[in-house]
């Protein structure tokens, strides 16, 4: 097993696995978790698996506390860019050659809960809740993240989910098509591996070629340069606002945000 400090990476029997492994942290993203996914996936393509299981440690209470509050800029920067290592290694996820499965147990929070849904099938426990919160922070999310989100769950689902910025517990998670399976935890490693044993039977070119029509059909929602121009200026006023500051620096203080719509 390779060990880069954040995650740990595998191959057992065609199937790589990728374990978060940054427990003080929560499994926060940091950008040095996100860009070692981001080589991982790239090494594991080399090793032609042909499927990904993207995991936490076994029975771990938080699958991921999401982006690394303290890695938002609260410079003007846009906390979501395209060149970001969060939006990269979601870009990685959904072109890798095969199916990159999410086997979670425990909380999942904010990018960590896009990566979850980015991923082509997520096993959870029952334990497993799954939150988006930009509303919670005050960040203003972006259109190829709330895609992966209407794609997934459908709109109403998921505009509950971005609106209330609350957890949804794995019954809900099932019926909004969030998991594809909920597995008991004493089960789940089993289940999943099977899974993507399954898989590995079938023909990599077919399921490769299947997975690159699902992203470009997924994705294929064509906005005028004027529409994505109203988008960017919306989002740039929110990332400036003050009410973007109060909701990281909230976090850090540790206290409830007093957002001023301002
Ligand atoms: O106080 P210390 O120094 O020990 O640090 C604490 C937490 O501050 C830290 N930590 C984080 N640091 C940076 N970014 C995070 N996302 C993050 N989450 C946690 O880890 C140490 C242990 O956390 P603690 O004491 O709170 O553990 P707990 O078991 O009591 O609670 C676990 C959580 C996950 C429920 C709690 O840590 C939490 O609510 N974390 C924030 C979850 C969240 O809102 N994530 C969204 C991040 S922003 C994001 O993903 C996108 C930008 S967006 O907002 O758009 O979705």
């Amino acid at each position: 097993m390779e060990t880069s400090n954040l995650i740990l990476t595998e191959v057992k029997n065609q199937t790589g696995i990728i374990t978060l492994n940054n427990p003080e942290k929560k499994n926060a993203l940091t950008s040095a978790m996100l860009n070692q996914i981001i080589l991982s996936l790239q090494d594991l393509e080399k090793e032609k698996v042909r499927a990904v299981i993207i995991r936490a440690e076994k029975g771990v209470n938080v699958w991921s506390a999401g982006h690394d509050i303290d890695e938002l800029p609260l410079n003007g920067i846009d906390p979501l860019g395209q060149e970001k290592p969060l939006e990269r290694a979601l870009n990685a996820i959904q072109v890798f050659p095969a199916p990159v499965i999410a086997m979670v147990e425990g909380s999942v929070w904010g990018g960590a809960c896009d990566m979850a849904i980015t991923c082509d099938m997520v096993i959870g426990s029952p334990d497993c809740t799954f939150a988006i919160t930009p509303a919670k922070i005050g960040v203003p999310y972006n259109a190829s993240g709330i895609l992966h989100f209407i794609n997934r769950l459908g709109l109403s689902h998921a505009k509950e989910m971005f609106f209330t910025g609350a957890p949804i517990d794995s019954e809900a998670a099932l019926h909004f098509g969030i998991v594809n399976h909920i597995v008991e935890n004493d089960k789940i490693e089993e289940f999943t591996f099977k899974l993507a044993e399954k898989i590995s039977h079938n023909s990599p070119l077919s399921i490769n070629v299947i997975k690159e029509q699902f992203r470009i059909l997924t994705n294929a929602h064509p906005i005028t340069p004027n529409a994505f121009e109203h988008i960017e200026s919306l989002r740039r006023k929110v990332y400036c606002s003050d009410d973007y500051k109060e909701g990281i620096n909230s976090f850090k203080e540790k206290r409830r945000p007093d957002f001023k719509g301002k």
